[in-house]
């Protein structure tokens, strides 16, 4: 009898889940089947396969036996019926969007979201003819009021990239009811910290390039959803309309990575609160924005909705006026000044990471938008690694110092 997966602990899940010996040589690591076809004992076969009536793989844009391990294993950790696999994590967004929407349509879109997601949803889906509604999904009230009779999916990240804000997902299924589609980028907060479909929500996405990898080196999506959802978003988004597949080289790759994201994860948010707790303290920072800290309207939220572990990542903003120079300046000699954090965008990674939102991540949202997003010039983004946490904020400690 296999032992029951189902009811086991994160970590258990996380490694035995989806994968087992390989039924040719009985490999314990998932073989890389690097093939684009699969051959077919006869026609009879061929047509079965296509047709659904014999399991087996056909061609590997439709599915891949390395590929279905990493989704195998996503959909156990999500909680999820079924997953799939995406190119990247902008694959994942714009196959969802494709999948399930239809012009007519009316979606509620977190106002502060990352810069291609901006993009793709707020100006690409209108040509589409599909009505998109900017809402900070953090205020419950402004979610129920966006609500139309067309509405068919609320789309938000949470916590928001950069700001950090943290958005109620039960709340936001109670808000909007039952035939609207919740939709969550659930990349800044992997499992163990959030399991956004256990709170309501319908569908959970991530850019796997980020903590799910975990080392820095791949880019990828994955949807998790309802084995329905998950089949029209695979048939309609990944593999037919955006063909933004997942290759079996990078699924190897990822679930490696996912076997150690349990501990990876804990490792990071103590990294990122010690840092917050630190530059909270620092007299020439304005703002530090991350839900971990007490002082965080979001604090409850953390202990409620994220396992009490927070996240990652954490933004900030240094005063208006340090030693003569304006926030935007200082912050530019502060990320200059950085030995050991590395000045570049993505998150998630080994690495500390630190970048700055309004000329990187954020670039191509406009600045009125940017403006109406809070994204301010002098906003910065850090993404705690696993280093020690006394060598990062030694690290800061020197790179203040010359400021
Ligand atoms: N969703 C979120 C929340 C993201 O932060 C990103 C990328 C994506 C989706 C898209 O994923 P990708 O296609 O890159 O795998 N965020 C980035 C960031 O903040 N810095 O570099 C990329």
């Amino acid at each position: 009898m296999a032992f029951d997966l189902e009811n086991a602990g994160f970590m258990t899940r996380a490694i035995h889940a989806g994968q087992g010996p390989d039924p040719a040589f009985g490999a314990l690591a998932t073989p890389i089947y690097q093939t684009s076809t699969f051959c077919f004992d006869s026609v009879e076969d061929g047509m079965a396969k296509f047709d659904g009536a014999t399991p087996g793989y056909v061609y590997s844009r439709g599915g891949n036996p390395t590929v279905r391990t990493l989704e195998l294993k996503m959909a156990a950790i999500e909680g999820g019926e079924d997953c799939v696999a995406a190119g990247s994590g902008m694959g994942a967004v714009s196959s969802v969007l494709l999948g399930l929407l239809q012009a007519g349509d009316h979606v509620i879109v977190g106002d502060c979201v990352y810069g291609c997601t901006n993009v793709v949803i707020r100006d690409v889906m209108p040509k589409f003819g599909i009505e998109v509604t900017p809402v900070d999904t953090s205020d419950l009230g402004a979610v129920a009021a966006a609500v139309k009779p067309n509405t068919k999916m609320v789309y938000f990240e949470t916590p928001m990239n950069p700001l950090m804000k943290v958005t109620d997902i039960a709340g936001v299924k109670r808000a909007v009811g039952e035939g609207i589609r919740v939709v969550v980028d659930n990349t800044f907060a992997p499992a163990p910290v959030q399991r956004p479909l256990a709170c309501g929500a319908d569908i959970v996405l991530h850019s796997v390039t980020k903590y799910l990898n975990g080392h820095g080196d791949v880019i990828a999506g994955v949807i998790i959803g309802s084995a329905e959802d998950i089949a029209v978003i695979k048939n309609i988004g990944v593999t037919k309309t955006s063909g933004s597949i997942c290759s079996p080289f990078d699924a190897f790759l990822i679930i490696r990575g996912l076997q150690t994201l349990g501990m990876r994860v804990e490792r990071h948010c103590a990294n990122a609160l010690a840092v917050a707790r630190y530059l909270e303290g620092v007299p020439c920072v304005k703002r530090v924005l991350y839900p971990g800290l007490e002082s965080s309207p979001y604090h409850e939220l953390v202990i409620t909705q994220m396992n009490g572990l927070g996240t990652g990542i954490l933004s900030f903003e240094l005063a208006d006026d340090v030693n003569g120079m304006s926030s935007f300046e200082a912050g530019k000699k502060l990320l200059n000044a950085l030995q050991l954090s590395h000045i570049a965008v993505s998150l998630g990674d080994p690495a500390s990471l630190i970048q700055h939102p309004a000329s990187m991540t954020h670039h191509n949202v406009s600045p009125e938008v940017r403006a109406e997003m809070g994204i301010t010039d002098g906003l910065i983004r850090f993404s705690a690694g696993l280093e020690d946490a006394e060598d990062l904020i030694a690290d800061f400690k020197q790179a203040i110092a010359q400021l």
